[in-house]
């Protein structure tokens, strides 16, 4: 049985169809997994565990239902969702992995990321980065009331689509070098990530970087087993059915 990479779904009340897919993948592929790994950006957006949002409750039921089943959860924080925290974890039977994990499956050792970190050349965004990832700031958000806690993530949620409209494309991509070291810091001959949106298999210096596809109009999702790394994708339109 494979484990399976996924990423970037960025599940939202807006886009019932990618829900949908994810409920038939949890379902069906999921369910015949090894192991199933979700490398950040599950969510649209997060604002905390105790966020009684009906698309909330229902992923968390279904993800249950996975880890109930036998099959081991693994879940990286994206730059959406890095306030998922212990009452998810509880919630699903998941474990919520550091932003790089080593992996070892079938023999193939790898680093898995959510890849935001390795944007480098995005000064904007890693100075962002520090603060939203500061414990105190984070203290204190989740102490506001849920609908401010909305209203802020809404915010950003504009602030951060009109400055990537004035952005060049490269430089919302990870960085060569960040590349290099961080394979180079492992020691590993694969890097596994996400969230640049740019699904590909990349011959490096160190090895191969696998990206993951976000779920738009297609779902991706990476399988490893015995015979290797296999990088697919399918309709979303046709997944739900
Ligand atoms: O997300 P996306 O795809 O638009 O672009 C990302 C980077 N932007 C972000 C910002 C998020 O979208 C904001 C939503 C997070 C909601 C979670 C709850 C918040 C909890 C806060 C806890 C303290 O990740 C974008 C990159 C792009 O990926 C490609 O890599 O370029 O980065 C930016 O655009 C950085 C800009 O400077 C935008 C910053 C917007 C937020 C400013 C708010 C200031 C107050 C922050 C205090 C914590
Ligand atoms: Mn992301």
């Amino acid at each position: 049985m494979p484990a399976l990479f996924i990423s970037d779904l960025h599940l939202s009340p807006e886009r019932p169809d990618i829900t949908r897919a994810f409920l038939v993948f949890l379902q069906h592929r999921a369910a015949q997994a090894s192991a199933l790994y979700i490398l950040g950006d599950l969510f649209e957006t997060w604002i905390g565990d105790d966020d009684p949002a009906e698309l909330s409750v229902e992923i968390q039921g279904a993800l249950r239902n996975l880890t109930d089943a036998g099959v081991p959860l693994f879940v990286q924080a994206g730059n959406r969702d890095f306030l998922l925290g212990p009452g998810f974890a509880r919630a699903t039977g998941a474990t919520i992995l550091a932003d790089q994990h080593i992996i070892t499956h079938y023999g193939h050792r790898a680093l898995i990321m959510h890849g935001d970190s390795l944007c480098t050349d995005d000064l904007a965004y890693q100075r962002f980065r520090r603060y939203a990832r500061n414990p105190l700031l984070q203290f204190c958000f989740k102490r506001l009331s849920l609908v401010r806690r909305q209203k802020l993530a809404a915010d950003m949620r504009r602030k951060s689509a009109a400055a990537n409209s004035n952005k060049a494309s490269e430089i919302m991509d990870v960085n060569g070098e960040a590349v290099a070291g961080i394979m180079e810091k492992h020691r590993v001959i694969t890097l596994i990530h996400g969230h640049t949106h740019r699904p590909n298999r990349h011959q490096v210096a160190s090895g191969e970087r696998i990206v993951l596809g976000d779920w738009h109009s297609l779902g991706w999702v990476l399988s490893l087993d015995d015979a290797g790394y296999d990088l697919q994708s399918f309709s979303i339109a046709t997944a739900e059915q």
